[in-house]
């Protein structure tokens, strides 16, 4: 992170304001985890803190007044709030370039890697996944659910992220090259972020703020379709569950040192925030 006093020093520190307030880390623990299960002597931390860039800048832009309008992340003041909009805009625009620097830097010795992480992260980021999933849940706002835009909504808003942090892991460890283990890895990372967003309606639902760290039922008074609005609370616990069992099992087929990342998926359902 550039430090707070680097010129300019309000976009730096508006940057470190909205990393540092905390979060739970989930996406560079999972490319951690996944790195684990095959592990290379390559060091993950570029490519972990590359896609929580990503995230972090994803929240800030979230949180604006055109978008969800959200006072509250990570249990302190939004970006916006704490700084103003205009530096928001500027401090998520400056992630982005920094999450590709910290790849090409980070894996300057292994060209071809960096080359197939910066695609993944990309291709993830970009107008037909994260992007395209919260352009699709904006104009979706207050009108009848269906599950087809539902399913697109989340599969690209959240499950996208969470299969490149599987991803990335799985291909900064020893067996790269095996394709079948990775396209199950990539299975198991789309469950596991369908598992993730189903659990994160449920939370809006029937968490506190205080527990949240976020506006309790935002999701519910801005008229988001969520699966709790489309099938009700027990059947979007049931849906939660599905996935992460069958999240479970892809990464029980694929093998190597699968222990922390078996609980991870286990701590991802039971989570309270
Ligand atoms: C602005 C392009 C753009 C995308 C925004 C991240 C996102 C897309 C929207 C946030 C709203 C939301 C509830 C998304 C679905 C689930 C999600 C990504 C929750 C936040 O992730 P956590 O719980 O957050 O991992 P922490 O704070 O723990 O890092």
């Amino acid at each position: 992170m550039p430090p707070a006093d680097l010129v300019p020093p309000r976009l730096h520190q508006a940057m470190r304001y909205s990393m540092e307030v905390g979060g739970k880390r989930l996406r560079p623990i999972l490319v951690l985890a996944a790195h684990e299960l095959f592990p290379s002597s390559i060091d993950p931390m570029p490519a972990a803190m590359a896609i929580e860039c990503i995230h972090a800048y994803s929240l800030i832009h979230d949180d604006l007044p055109a978008m969800d309008d959200s006072n509250l992340r990570r249990g302190q003041p939004a970006c916006h709030k704490a700084f103003d909009e205009a530096t928001a805009i500027l401090a998520g625009d400056a992630f982005q370039p920094l999450a590709f620097e910290l790849l090409s830097e980070g894996y300057a010795s292994e060209p071809d890697l960096a080359l197939q992480l910066m695609t993944v992260l990309a291709k993830t980021a970009g107008s037909e996944q994260l992007v395209g999933g919260q352009m699709q849940d904006l104009v979706s706002e207050g009108k009848e659910p269906d599950e087809g835009t539902l399913s697109y909504i989340h599969l690209n808003k959240t499950a996208a992220m969470i299969r490149a942090s599987l991803q990335m892991g799985f291909l900064l460890g020893a067996c790269r090259d095996d394709s079948l283990k990775y396209d199950i890895v990539s299975k198991a990372g789309l469950a596991l972020g369908l598992a993730f967003q189903a659990v994160d309606d449920l939370l809006d639902v029937t968490s506190s703020t205080k527990e949240l760290g976020k506006d309790a039922s935002h999701d519910q008074d801005l008229g988001k379709i969520t699966w709790v609005a489309l099938k009700g609370i027990d059947e979007a616990r049931e849906l939660a569950e599905a996935h992460t069992e069958n999240a479970r099992q892809s990464i029980l087929k694929v093998g190597g040192d699968n222990h922390f990342l078996l609980e991870l998926i286990d701590y991802m359902l039971a989570r309270k925030n």
